[in-house]
């Protein structure tokens, strides 16, 4: 049973099972987040509209209980800008965040309300810790599938306006073959 009393789920590179819902992201749905408006207006008018990424969720309603979430981010990239989450900032400000590397390899960019950024790896058995307060996206920096876990409070709430009108700070681009982080120029401070 998932939606009340204990359950255990299925959880390997290839997702969560069993889950209470499904989200899948394609590049319609991020049309505003990637930087290179030229590169998602050719992809688009080619004909393609690739998943991004979809997340596996198990929620819960009563506080003090905690979302379980897999993330799957396919490996790809808009322009240089490899494909990513949408991001949020947590619309209760207290609450944290801890996601655990599956499979793949990714970066997980943090950033205050201040504009400040904070960057970790996600990759196999390690663990992320998001403190309350950060804004939170995920990046695949790989070649293939990055799958992590995240684990958070019921009632966190996510806020999505925030980062699709500012932007991040940063950007995590392809250059000669690596991921490099470069200030994003359309970034809208505060
Ligand atoms: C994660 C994210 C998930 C998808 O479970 O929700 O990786 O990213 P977006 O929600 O930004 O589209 C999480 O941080 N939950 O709080
Ligand atoms: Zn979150």
């Amino acid at each position: 049973m998932i939606l009340k009393g204990p359950y255990s789920a299925k959880l390997d590179k290839t997702g969560m099972l069993p889950y209470g819902a499904k989200v899948e992201r394609r590049l319609t749905d991020l049309l505003e987040y990637f930087s290179d408006k030229d590169a998602v207006n050719k992809m688009l008018s080619g004909g393609e509209n690739p998943i991004i990424y979809v997340v596996y969720e198990i929620g819960r309603e009563m506080e003090g209980e905690l979302n379980v979430g897999c993330t799957i981010i396919y490996p790809g990239k808009i322009g240089d800008e490899y494909y990513f989450t949408m991001g949020h900032f947590h619309v209760k400000e207290t609450t944290s965040e801890v996601y655990f590397g599956i499979s793949g390899e990714g970066m997980i960019l943090m950033q205050d309300r201040k504009g400040n950024v904070f960057v970790e790896e996600i990759k196999p058995e390690t663990i992320v810790y998001i403190p309350p307060g950060l804004a939170h996206r995920s990046v695949n920096t790989g070649k293939t599938e990055l799958v992590f876990l995240a684990i958070y409070p019921s009632g966190s709430g996510h806020d999505y306006e925030t980062v699709r009108k500012k932007g991040f700070a940063k950007l995590i681009v392809e250059k000669n073959g690596k991921p490099v982080i470069i200030d994003n120029p359309n970034y809208k401070g505060n």
